[in-house]
């Protein structure tokens, strides 16, 4: 493998850079079964955390009774509230400006809410020891659904009581927690009044969990004699990790040691601080031994961060030609017992605000109200963008429900109303600037593509069909196309806790021409060893595969934000590239001393700096990097390393043109997808296969979310779906084939132009799932129908509709 014999086309190859569907490197050890898991994780002297859970919803805590549990050999500790107390650690801080109660104090919010931490020599006796505290609760009315309890007298946050001010501005009633409101109230209601056309709807998305295969666990190991605390532990954002331990434990921060080892998928549920973790620290502190905590099946759906729960009351307002010209919306935002949502500080309902989707809609107004319920925390989890999955299915059932009003086909309602190339970067009515997209190029891609007029043809002859009783099932064509916001943030308008979003990367390029690269993010599945070595190779000429990539790591890793909200690639990809390019200037130098020219005389070509004009005088960056280290220009540093980190100048707007075509049984409510196509425009495309696998795996969620997937509570506040019997996690069994395609546009102020797209799939699958049963019985008067579609609830429009005779 002469660099002489080599055409550009066959370096470029040899790299495996970006655009090259690398395989993953990741997969080696997770085929294999030698990935590193938290529950993996085993220690001299290691015991084990269980908690003692609350079986009611809202009841007051009038004794516990550890005794018992205290008498079982081998328990070592059971810690309560009044243990935590003394130490202020009875309650944490929210991400979103709330406080929760680490163990009951007084009263419990929701069931399934840590009572007792019992701590034993091992897992079985921690869990018949918690059987066996003894706690004597006093039931007290519950409420589970916000509208009620924005009316009720019952007082859920009694230590808010009197508070008339929360993290969000003035609490109207005692169950309220914030009201957010964008954009301009009078003159939206100024055009709904003028308006040819209002269509109004109720839109919810219902409550439901990112249910990541492995759940939320930790092993907290403080070593009395260094005085230093390791926290290994199922963390999408480790450093923050870091510093919230360090705020609120007291420990130094350079003492603390965050180590999020191999995740087995996060999909939102891993970014928050849970109680297990203050426990299992508190505990370690204690008794000076390694504690690890990991949550079974049911105690993952019934407490820990759940996703979305979002009414969301719309008016939508156009011209009598489809020509939209307001949106109106109030959603009123079900939080559970605490705010636990993790959003970015000014954004309490994350980036709502991203409603108008892909219209150039003129005047809007988004209001959000936060309410407390006797359910989970949580929020912001499960590929959701911050709230941009409720935001895109809030406008493309609007748009659909307007498309019935208007008696128009809701493909071209679309077309009629996208933000057009030539307007970008697009200024958005709720305040955002869209930096760059081509919605109808994407659009008319996606219909041809699927052979939209034939389907609505086809459509037609199985009404007809159906009405002279020749079939029994209806087809739905569901369309979808969304703009998403992913890539938090600038730093000036994000930050968490305080701390700005920026990210990072640092590369260090061994003599010998390979490299190690340090990220602040953290990889939860998404191939982030495969992708980000990608970046750096095309970046600086050094093979992928000569690239190690480590992340997760608080004492080795830069400072970050972490990987959630499709953030990674937007702000520490561009980190990466940014670093890479640190180390090319410094190449070049070397390069231009090493080949007695000019800095500016020598020009980079694939994996090498050649003099300008004599192509075959040229110096390889594995030739430079040798030299770094024992040919240093005379005054300059030797080494070849680089740290970069990033604060993005804006959000990225990846979009899609997603298309759903489904078979319903009107008589068993049962349903097939026929064809799902998708359509994603992430910018530069990094790894195409990575991409396909994302899109495959959102969408995948997006089907379950739409089509039966929820977490539900009886009114007694009883969670109902607890386990993965009554929680619908699809196998291959249910998913349909996929069909991915793409178009490229660029982000102008990325450094290689790339946006995110993690989350785009779930974003856009859920709406076009859900639009195609409502296009299926769109002939029949169908107008909204809450999801999850399940066999059971398709049944019933059509009984409602009169379809079984
Ligand atoms: N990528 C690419 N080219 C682009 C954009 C992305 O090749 N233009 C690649 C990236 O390099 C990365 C992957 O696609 O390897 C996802 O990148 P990105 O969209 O930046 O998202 P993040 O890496 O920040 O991942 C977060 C996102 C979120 S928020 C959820 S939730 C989710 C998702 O990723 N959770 C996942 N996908 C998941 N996939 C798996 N397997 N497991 C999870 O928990
Ligand atoms: Cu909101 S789920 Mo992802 O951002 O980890």
């Amino acid at each position: 493998m002469n660099d002489q014999t080599l055409t550009p086309e066959e370096r470029v190859a040899n790299l495996k850079g970006m655009g090259s569907s690398r395989k993953r490197v990741e997969d080696v050890r997770f085929t294999q079964g030698k990935g590193n898991y938290v529950d993996d994780i085993k220690m001299d002297g290691m015991l084990f955390g269980a908690f003692v859970r609350s079986p009611y919803a809202h009841a007051r805590v009038v004794s516990v009774n550890k005794e018992a549990a205290l008498a079982i050999p081998g328990v070592v500790a059971v810690l309560t509230a009044e243990d935590l107390a003394p130490l202020g650690l009875h309650w944490m801080p929210t991400l979103a400006g709330d406080k929760q109660m680490v163990l009951a104090d007084g009263k419990v919010l929701f069931q399934g809410q840590e009572v007792a931490y019992v701590v034993a020599e091992n897992r079985y006796i921690a869990a018949d020891a918690a059987e066996l505290v003894e706690v004597d609760y006093e039931e007290l009315p519950v409420l589970t659904d916000p509208f009620e309890a924005l009316k009720s007298d019952v007082v859920l946050r009694e230590d808010l009581a009197g508070q008339t001010e929360g993290a969000h501005g003035p609490r109207k009633h005692h169950n309220h927690i914030f009201t957010w409101e964008q954009g301009d109230k009078d003159a939206t209601e100024a055009v709904l009044g003028e308006a040819d056309v209002v269509a109004e709807e109720m839109v919810y998305y219902h409550r439901t969990h990112p249910c990541p295969l492995e759940t939320c666990g930790c092993v907290a190991s403080m070593d009395k004699v260094t005085g230093k605390l390791t926290l290994y532990g199922t963390f999408q954002a480790p450093h923050a990790i870091r510093t919230v331990v360090s705020l609120i434990s007291g420990l130094a921060e350079h003492n603390i040691r965050v180590i999020s080892p191999d995740i087995g998928g996060g999909f939102g549920n891993k970014v928050g601080a849970y109680a297990g973790y203050v426990c299992s620290v508190v505990a370690s502190i204690v008794t000076g031994q390694p504690v690890k905590w990991v949550e079974n099946r049911m105690e993952n759906l019934m407490s820990t961060a759940f996703a979305r729960d979002y009414w969301m009351q719309g008016k939508i307002a156009a011209t009598k030609d489809g020509k939209i010209t307001g949106l109106w919306c109030h959603t009123t935002a079900d939080h559970g017992g605490f705010d636990a949502c993790a959003d970015p500080t000014k954004f309490p309902a994350g980036f709502m605000n991203i409603c108008t989707g892909s219209y150039d809609i003129p005047t809007a107004y988004l209001a959000v109200d936060g309410v407390y319920t006797n359910k989970a925390p949580g929020g912001v989890a499960y590929r959701c963008s911050f709230r941009v999955t409720e935001a895109a299915y809030f406008i493309e059932r609007m748009i659909e429900v307007l498309a019935i009003k208007l008696n128009m086909d809701a493909a071209e309602l679309r077309r009629i109303n996208f933000i057009k190339a030539d307007q970008f970067p697009y200024q958005s009515a709720l305040g955002w600037e869209y930096d760059s997209g081509d919605y109808h190029t994407a659009w008319d891609k996606a219909l041809k593509a699927v052979d939209y007029e034939g389907l609505r043809a086809e459509q037609a002859q199985r009404i007809e069909d159906f009405k002279a009783g020749k079939t029994r099932k209806l087809l739905g064509i569901g369309l979808t196309h969304f703009t998403e916001i992913v890539g938090a943030g600038p730093v000036k308008n994000c930050d968490i806790l305080g701390l700005g979003m920026f990210d990072s990367c640092e590369i260090r390029i061994h003599p010998t021409g390979s490299a190690i690269a340090r990220l602040g993010t953290i990889s939860q599945g998404q191939g982030h060893a495969t992708t980000f070595a990608q970046i750096i190779a095309s970046e600086i000429g050094l093979p992928a595969d000569d690239i190690t990539l480590e992340e997760g790591d608080t004492d080795t890793a830069p400072y970050g934000l972490g990987t959630y909200g499709s953030r990674s690639t937007p702000v520490a990809g561009a980190a990466t590239a940014m670093a890479a390019r640190k180390i090319r200037a410094k190449a070049q130098m070397i390069a231009a001393y090493l080949l007695e020219v000019h800095d500016n005389d020598v020009e980079w070509d694939v994996d090498r700096f050649a003099v300008k004009g004599a192509p075959e005088r040229f110096k390889t960056m594995k030739e430079i990097a040798f030299a770094a280290y024992n040919q240093a220009i005379p005054g300059l540093e030797p080494g070849l390393e680089a740290v970069s980190y990033y604060d993005p100048p804006n959000m990225t707007y990846p979009f899609g043109a997603y298309i759903c075509v489904m078979e319903i049984d009107v008589d068993t409510g049962e349903w097939d997808v026929r064809q799902f196509y998708a359509l994603d425009d992430c910018g530069t495309r990094i790894n195409p296969m990575i991409i396909e696998g994302q899109v495959h795996g959102g969408v995948t969620e997006a089907l379950a979310i739409a089509m039966g997937q929820e977490i539900a509570y009886d009114e007694m506040g009883n969670v109902k779906t607890a386990t993965l019997m009554d929680f619908f996690l699809p196998t291959a069994w249910e998913t349909p084939n996929y069909t991915t395609d793409h178009t490229v546009t660029p982000s102008p102020h990325h450094p290689i132009g790339a946006k995110g797209v993690g989350e785009s799939p779930n974003v856009g699958g859920v709406p076009a799932f859900s639009n195609a049963v409502h296009d299926a019985f769109r002939p029949f008067g169908l107008v909204q129908s809450h999801m999850p579609h399940d066999h059971w609830r398709i049944w019933k429009i059509a009984n409602g509709l009169g379809m079984h005779g």
